[in-house]
C-alpha cells in the first residue's frame, strides 16, 4: 500500500513526540481557555489556574468535562477567548431545537482547519487532479465550508454545488467530470436512484470516490454505496464544536478513522460513570481541541460511541484511529424495556440485497405497549410487485431483525423512492410515543 501524505513528518511522528506535542498544546489551550468567561470560572473552581497545572496526562482528569448544555448556557460569547475583531467566521450547531451553540474562528483557526481537511482528503489519495463536488449544505452547518476550504488547499477543482437539487447535481457531475463527491451517505443512496430517471447511466459519470459523514451509517451502507457506484467510499467524522469535518478521517486502508492527534486529544469514557476506558473498550468519545484560538473547548462530551483501535495502521500514520461511530449515548431507543441502537437495525437491512436505499424506524404505541415499525424501500430489481415474493421478503426481514434486536418489529415494505428523503442529515427515527401518551 503506497500512502500519500500531506505533512508526512507530523502524520508519522513517533508516539513519544506526538504525546509531548499534545501535552504542550493542551497546556497552551488551557491558558487560552482561561481567557473565556466560562472556563475562567469553571477551571478555577476545579483548581486549574494555568496550563502548568497539567504536568502529565494523568492530570487531565482535573479538567472538568464540557457538555452541549454548557455551550448553550455560554451562548453567545461565554466561550470566546479573543477580541471579536479577530474573529472572521462563526458556525453554529445543526440542532433544530433549543438555544444554538456558536463556535468562532480566527483567521489562523480557519487556516488550521482547512489544513486538517486537506490532510484528510490527501490521506485517501485525492490530489489536484480530482474534481470535487461538495453536496453538503453550505452555511452555518460546517460540512459545506469545512471540506470546501480543505479541497481548495489541496488544489482540487471544487464545485460548491451544496445540497439538494439532484437533477442539477447529476448534470454538474456529467459536465465537469466529477471524480470525488462529499455528501451524507443517505443522500448518495438517493442520488443513485435518480441516475436512471435522469436518463443517465454510470458510464456517463467519472466518479471514483466519495466522502461520507455527518450521520451514523454502517459498514453495510458503505459497501452498498461502493458497489452501486463502483467507487471507494471514505468515512469522515467531525462535529461543529470541534470545527466540523476533519477531526477523524479514513485513509486508503479504510479501516477506522485517524483522529488528527496533533490537533485533538481524544479520550474514551464510560457515559454512565465517566470513568476513563482504555484502548479497545467502547465508550463515549471526549475531545479537546488543541490548537484553537477563538473558541478553545476542553474535554467535550461528544455523546458519540466508539472505540480507540489498538495497533498500527498499514498506511504508516501514527495517529490513533477510532472505529466507525456505533451510535450516540443519547440516540439509543428503548422499546418495551429493550435497548436498541438504530445502527443494529441498519446493519441487518444492509445485509439483505433485496432491500433498497432508504429506510425509517417508526415508534408508536399500541394499547400501552411500544410498537416498533421498520419501513424500508425494496430495491428496484426486487420490486416485482408479486405479492408472494414481497411477503417472503417481509417475513425474512422480520425474522432477521427479531434475532438481532430481540424485539418483534412490524416490517413495512415500500416501493423504491416512496420514503421521505432528506438532503441534509437523514431522519432515521420517528418517535411518536409521546404523542400517543397525550391522546
Ligand atoms: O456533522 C460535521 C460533519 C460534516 C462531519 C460533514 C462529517 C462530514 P454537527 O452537525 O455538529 O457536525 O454534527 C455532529 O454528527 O457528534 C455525530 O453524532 C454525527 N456524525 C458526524 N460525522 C459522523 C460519522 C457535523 N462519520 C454529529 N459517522 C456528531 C457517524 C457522525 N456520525
Amino acid at each position: 500500500m503506497s500512502a500519500v501524505f500531506w505533512e508526512k513528518e507530523v502524520e508519522t511522528l513517533c508516539r513519544e513526540k506526538l504525546e509531548a506535542l499534545q501535552l504542550q498544546r493542551l497546556r497552551a489551550t488551557i491558558d487560552q481557555a482561561l481567557k473565556t468567561p466560562f472556563y475562567k470560572k469553571r477551571l478555577s473552581q476545579a483548581g486549574v489556574l494555568s496550563g502548568n497545572d497539567i504536568a502529565s496526562f494523568g492530570d487531565v482528569r482535573k479538567i472538568p468535562y464540557t457538555t452541549k448544555d454548557d455551550l448553550r448556557q455560554g451562548f453567545p460569547y461565554g466561550f470566546l477567548a479573543v477580541n471579536t475583531d479577530d474573529v472572521i467566521r462563526l458556525h453554529t450547531s445543526s440542532g433544530t431545537t433549543g438555544t444554538p451553540t456558536a463556535v468562532y474562528h480566527t483567521r489562523d483557526d480557519i487556516a488550521r482547519w482547512a489544513n486538517l481537511c486537506a490532510r484528510s482528503l490527501a490521506a485517501t489519495g485525492a490530489s489536484q487532479r480530482d474534481v470535487f463536488q461538495n453536496m453538503m449544505t453550505y452555511g452555518l452547518f460546517t460540512g459545506g465550508l469545512g471540506l470546501h476550504y480543505g479541497a481548495e488547499l489541496l488544489g482540487m477543482m471544487v464545485i460548491p454545488s451544496g445540497s439538494g437539487n439532484t437533477p442539477r447535481q447529476l448534470q454538474l457531475m456529467r459536465h465537469f467530470r466529477t471524480t470525488a463527491v462529499h455528501a451524507t451517505p443517505s443522500y448518495l443512496l438517493h442520488l443513485f436512484g435518480e441516475i436512471e430517471k435522469e436518463g443517465l447511466t454510470l458510464s456517463d459519470l467519472c466518479l471514483t470516490k466519495a466522502y461520507v459523514g455527518a450521520e451514523p451509517h454502517s459498514e453495510g451502507i458503505r459497501r452498498k454505496i461502493e458497489s452501486l457506484f463502483g467507487i471507494d467510499v471514505y468515512n469522515s467524522y467531525g462535529l461543529s464544536e470541534m470545527n466540523g469535518p476533519g477531526v477523524a478521517f479514513e485513509c486508503i486502508a479504510k479501516e477506522c478513522m485517524h483522529v488528527w492527534e496533533d490537533s485533538y486529544y481524544a479520550e474514551i469514557v464510560d457515559p454512565g460513570t465517566l470513568e476513563a476506558l482504555g484502548p479497545g473498550r467502547e465508550g463515549e468519545l471526549v475531545l479537546t481541541a488543541l490548537t484553537r484560538q477563538a473558541t478553545p473547548i476542553l474535554r467535550y462530551r461528544t455523546r458519540d460511541l466508539t472505540v480507540i483501535e489498538e495497533g498500527q495502521c498499514a498506511c504508516g500514520r501514527t495517529h490513533r484511529r477510532i472505529a466507525r461511530i456505533k451510535g450516540r449515548s443519547d440516540d439509543m431507543i428503548i422499546v418495551n424495556g429493550v435497548n436498541i441502537f438504530p445502527s443494529q437495525i441498519e446493519a441487518v437491512l444492509m445485509r439483505v440485497p433485496e432491500v433498497g436505499t432508504n429506510y425509517q424506524i417508526y415508534l408508536d404505541k399500541q394499547a400501552s405497549l411500544d410498537r416498533l415499525t421498520v419501513k424500508t424501500e425494496v430495491a428496484p430489481e426486487a420490486f416485482t410487485g408479486e405479492f408472494v415474493a414481497l411477503e417472503k421478503l417481509r417475513n425474512h426481514l422480520k425474522h432477521l431483525l427479531k434475532s438481532e434486536i430481540l424485539v418483534n418489529p412490524v416490517v413495512e415494505l415500500h416501493e423504491p423512492g416512496a420514503l421521505p428523503v432528506s438532503t441534509g442529515k437523514a431522519v432515521r427515527v420517528v418517535d411518536q410515543r409521546n404523542e400517543a401518551y397525550c391522546g
